[in-house]
């Protein structure tokens, strides 16, 4: 076993027992500050990204660190770096929406090696490996190539939030994708666990517009090492730079962006 999964699994399983407690705390207990626009930030995730941190530092003190709250905390060791989102989904946490999670992504010299993602309330642990496959709890992870187009399928997408330009280019999708048989989608508020929900066959497939490194790369590799392929709008590979991620089996993703490629903006397709 990669001795670096079980660091981020300890870390993970901190971070998700601190947000845990806080969720049992009364809603008004929480401190929330905003961000950006609609972009909150709480006390829990600022003491969850401290507590992963801190079990990093312990056995990986040369490492560097990308958090959601803390940015770039550059280590003697610029090869591997950790790129971590305390708690994916602070909008459902806020609300009390039991839909959130910990995602945290080990990158060597830019490429994916490990990736979890925890969700305190239903104590589910996704994680990968590169090459060696991906798992729900103890449970091996494979997706089904059944599907042969987007007839009744289900799709998480997230709404542009932040962006409002991107607002029209969304909605056309959603459309196009209906036109194109999908059934339904899922705004789950949570990046990280849509992707893992992809791995784990609970939707047929995802895409958000401009998601962060740390919302996607920990569920990218987990949904890659189950068999999802993972791209951006126009079947390229660096949708982590861009954000704009489409996922799903081949054959899913295929139709997405069969689908979504007569609606997309110049910007969309980078
Ligand atoms: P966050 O909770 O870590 O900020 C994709 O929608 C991502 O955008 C989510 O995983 C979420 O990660 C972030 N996000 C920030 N503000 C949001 C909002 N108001 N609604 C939905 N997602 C939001
Ligand atoms: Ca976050």
């Amino acid at each position: 076993m990669n001795p670096m999964l079980n660091i981020a699994i300890r870390a993970a399983r901190k971070a998700g027992n601190i947000i845990a407690k806080g969720y049992e705390q009364a809603a008004n207990e929480t401190t929330v500050t905003l961000k950006s626009t609609n972009d909150y930030v709480t006390q829990i995730d600022k003491a969850a990204e401290e507590a992963i941190i801190e079990v990093i530092r312990k056995s990986y003190p040369d490492h560097s660190i990308v958090g959601e709250e803390s940015g770039v905390l550059a280590g003697s060791n610029t090869d591997v770096q950790w790129i971590i989102d305390p708690l994916d989904g602070t909008t459902n946490f806020v609300k009390r929406f039991p839909h959130f999670a910990v995602s945290i992504a080990i990158r060597e010299k830019g490429r994916t090696e490990v990736g979890v993602v925890y969700d305190p309330i239903r104590n589910e642990l996704f994680t990968a490996v590169r090459g060696e496959g991906a798992k729900l709890n103890e449970f091996r992870l494979r997706i089904s190539s059944d599907r042969r187009d987007l007839a009744g399928a289900v799709l998480a997408t997230g709404f542009p939030f932040k962006v409002a330009k991107h607002r029209p280019a969304h909605l056309n999708m959603l459309e196009a994708l209906m036109n194109n048989g999908v059934a339904d989608f899922r705004r789950t508020g949570s990046a990280a666990l849509d992707l893992a929900y992809v791995a784990s066959g609970r939707i047929d497939g995802f895409f958000e517009i401009g998601l962060k490194p740390w919302d996607c790369a920990a569920g990218d590799l987990i949904a890659r090492e189950a068999g999802v392929l993972v791209s951006n709008f126009v079947g390229g590979t660096d949708y982590l730079s861009s954000g704009n991620v489409v996922a799903g089996s081949g054959r899913v993703v295929k139709e997405i962006l069969n689908s979504i490629q007569p609606v997309l903006t110049e910007e969309l397709k980078a």
